[in-house]
């Protein structure tokens, strides 16, 4: 199997993450990638490739041209506000109630007052090579779906920073840019055919709904930890399926506390049977490994041997796939995660 893997994630190298009302250590750093790498280089079944560059126009056809803009330029601007802040987060986001019975209201023009605009919670610091290492994760998605679309019956992204969090118009949840969506819009736009996302990372991909809620070419699935108790909080419920065109193309899957290999397997089944109905050429899907059992985040209580089950059962499917990095956060167990969730996709076939 290929695995697309750059080193330009390492210039996104927060040192803090504001969560829980305090500044800790982040728990979406360059050791997760770096470990998921160095298990896949010593399994040795696995073959890396460097992303191409793809350019900003697969970006702009997901997301709003202002984001990308903002997000080109943001780091260095923030410097001639507050010279030599490292890590630049908002301290005062956009809410409609604030100009309730007002006008809309653009962008606005200070430094401040766009982060607040554009950024949507306070765990998603930018740093000096946030840019850079963000559209890194664009061309590492692109490329590991063109070696798809070339024929290959999988293949692996290693994106970081993540993705699924990025709406439209927001960047948040350690995401910037949304990878898979890019991915699927990619595919759906370039063969006119139909595309599905199934997301199982433990938190729900937002952005990832936002993004085709209306839209009936691509199908959005997925399970997570139930939003009642669970980040994002506003977003991932049951009742969400979809809106005009897109009406049952949205299919939320929320999982109660401890979920465990069994529990979580049968609501892949159900996710799978959604998608064998869908009918999609292609599958990307959103590959977070928050659901384990020892993850510092979550709640869930999928094992590692339980990684292996959930591949082999999407391999079933019989789609070509698309496999991209999003969360996970026991850096210890991150690579083995992976590897065996990979090695279940691809079983005996190699
Ligand atoms: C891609 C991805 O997995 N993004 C997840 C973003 C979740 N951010 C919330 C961090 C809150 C950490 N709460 C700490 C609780 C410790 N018990
Ligand atoms: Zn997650």
């Amino acid at each position: 199997m290929k695995v697309v893997y750059t080193p330009a994630h390492l210039l996104h190298d927060p040192h803090s993450e504001i969560h829980t009302s305090g500044t800790h250590s982040p728990f979406e750093h360059i050791g997760r990638a770096e470990t998921i790498k160095e298990t896949l280089a010593a399994d040795g079944s696995f073959s890396f490739t460097a992303p191409t560059e793809w350019g900003t126009e697969p970006i702009a056809a997901v997301h709003d041209p202002g984001l990308l803009r903002f997000l080109g330029t943001a780091w260095a601007e923030y410097q001639l506000y507050m010279p030599a802040t490292r890590e630049v987060v908002p301290d005062v986001f956009f809410r409609n109630p604030l100009r309730n019975k007002m006008s809309e209201l653009g962008e606005p023009e200070s430094i401040n007052g766009r982060l607040g605009w554009w950024c949507f919670e306070t765990t998603t610091p930018l740093t000096e090579g946030t840019y850079t290492a963000a559209r890194g994760a664009v061309d590492t998605a692109l490329t590991t779906t063109q070696i798809v679309l070339d024929g290959d019956r999988w293949a692996y992204g290693l994106c970081r920073p993540p993705g699924h969090h990025a709406a439209t118009s927001l960047y948040g949840g350690y995401c910037f840019f949304n990878n898979a969506a890019i991915a699927a819009h990619h595919v759906a736009s370039t063969t006119g055919t139909k595309v599905t996302v199934l997301d199982v990372d433990y938190h729900h991909g937002n952005g990832t709904q936002e993004i085709f809620y209306d839209r009936d070419d691509v199908q959005y699935v997925s399970l997570h930890g139930d939003p009642a108790r669970a980040y994002p909080f506003t977003i991932g419920y049951a009742d969400e399926t979809g809106t005009g065109r897109g009406l049952g193309s949205n299919l939320n899957l929320p999982l109660p506390e401890r979920t465990d290999d069994d529990g979580f397997v049968a609501a892949l089944e159900r996710a799978c049977a959604a998608i064998a109905a869908f009918g999609p050429s292609t599958l990307v899907v959103s590959l977070g490994l928050d659901t384990f059992i020892t993850d510092p985040i979550c709640d869930l209580a999928v094992t590692t041997a339980g990684f292996e089950r959930c591949g082999a059962l999407v391999a079933q499917l019989g789609l070509p796939t698309v496999v991209l990095q999003e969360g996970g956060y026991d850096v210890d167990h991150l690579g083995e995660n992976v590897r065996r969730w990979l090695v279940g996709l691809r079983g005996s076939a190699g």
